[in-house]
């Protein structure tokens, strides 16, 4: 059954205390919602939500601006044709991949509705149930950050993401020091920062923490500079903001720069290209993340489904920002963090979440 209409809402997701990063501090961003509504009343849910407009190129202004060129571009296609969705969509607009994300989301879940399936066994099928996470250790002093981390190890956490970045590396240095300190055996550490450094601090840092079992994320801005960088620390160096497609994380595979990847939907444009670096990573033995910079529990939902079908053993977490701002759509069956673990929604087909056009309010674009 085709797709009829497309509904465009917004909800506003404040983080419930300060959420930094080296470049931006996440306040309260709006996130864009679809609802790809099909001939029968099935509603299919997307979602988009950047955390802020320095975290990647795109704001969330922009990604409803964008709705006005892709959502005509899949009326009347089926749902379950994604390959063909897609084109579509990038033959109507170049670029704007976070309004193609929430499309895309829309149409697997509504899909997986049509069908009477989840979308975890549309990709493929969980190898998870419990499915990896990993929790923010915020930009805060050395004691703040041990602090954190030894109560996120109690409750179960086993991946900790410390951010750094935006002050000088001394600071950082410390922070990093403390909470290797606390560090559990078995509780893996990114140190995040957000493209904050240059590559002589990189260095620096590397050096300064040369005995610290940590990965660096994306420490610089460039490809180019993580390029540099990678011949000359010892540590892994995980790329996020400048895995930007299929083409650049195939190349910086290849190359040998990337030891791992923070992946985000709305950077690839949804699951459908998740989908394809997905299998790419695990072909390779590439660990990587599922996750979104910010959200709901629809780009939650969409995460932990596609982070459920990851080889354990290749899986870096996929991360929820519900524990930052408290906003659930589907209080009962959203995504969860429990002992350490994601739970992957309980409510039906689809992406598992039972939701009312009605509680986000009046739509704010209506495509038919
Ligand atoms: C930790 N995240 C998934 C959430 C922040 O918004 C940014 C992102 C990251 O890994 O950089
Ligand atoms: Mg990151």
């Amino acid at each position: 059954m085709h797709i009829r209409e497309i509904h465009v809402y917004t909800a506003p997701l404040g983080a419930k205390k300060t959420y930094n990063m080296s470049n931006s501090t996440v306040e309260t961003p709006v996130s864009t919602i679809v609802a790809a509504i099909d001939a029968e009343g099935l509603v299919g849910y997307g979602e988009a939500c950047l955390a802020s407009p320095q975290f990647q190129p795109a704001h969330n202004g922009g990604v409803r601006a964008s709705l006005d060129v892709l959502a005509p571009a899949i009326l009347g296609h089926d749902p379950k044709h994604v390959t063909t969705i897609n084109a579509s969509m990038n033959r109507a607009l170049t670029g704007h991949t976070e309004g193609k994300a929430a499309l895309d989301i829309a149409c697997w879940d509504l899909a997986g509705k049509q069908l009477g399936i989840s979308v975890v066994d549309l990709l493929g099928g969980a190898q998870m149930n419990d499915v990896t996470t990993y929790h923010v250790v915020g930009i805060s002093t050395p004691d703040e950050a041990a602090e954190t981390a030894t109560r996120l190890q109690d409750e179960g956490i086993t991946r900790l993401q410390l951010k750094a970045g935006g002050r000088p590396i001394h600071e950082d240095i410390a922070s990093i020091h403390a909470v290797a300190g606390v560090l559990r055996p078995g509780t893996d550490l990114a140190v995040d920062t957000n493209r904050g450094w240059s590559t002589a601090e990189a260095v620096h840092v590397s050096q300064a923490c040369s005995n610290i079992a940590m990965s660096m994320e994306q420490p610089c801005a460039t490809e180019a500079e993580l390029a540099q960088v990678k011949l000359q620390v010892g540590h892994p160096i995980i790329v996020d903001e400048s895995s930007t497609d299929v083409r650049s994380i195939a190349r910086m595979i290849s190359s040998g720069l990337a030891d791992g990847f923070g992946l985000k939907l709305t950077r690839l444009g949804g699951l459908t290209p998740m989908r394809a670096v997905r299998d790419l990573c695990m072909a390779t033995r590439t660990p990587m993340s599922a996750d979104d910079a910010w959200g709901g529990d629809i780009i939650a939902a969409a995460g932990v489904a596609l982070g459920a079908t990851l080889d354990p053993q290749f899986s870096r977490g996929a991360w929820l920002a519900h524990p930052y701002h408290d906003t659930h759509y589907d209080e009962a069956n959203g995504p969860r963090i429990v002992d350490g673990f994601a739970t992957l929604p309980t409510g039906g087909p689809g992406l598992g979440l039972v939701l009312d056009r009605a509680q986000f309010g009046d739509p704010v674009a209506v495509y038919r």
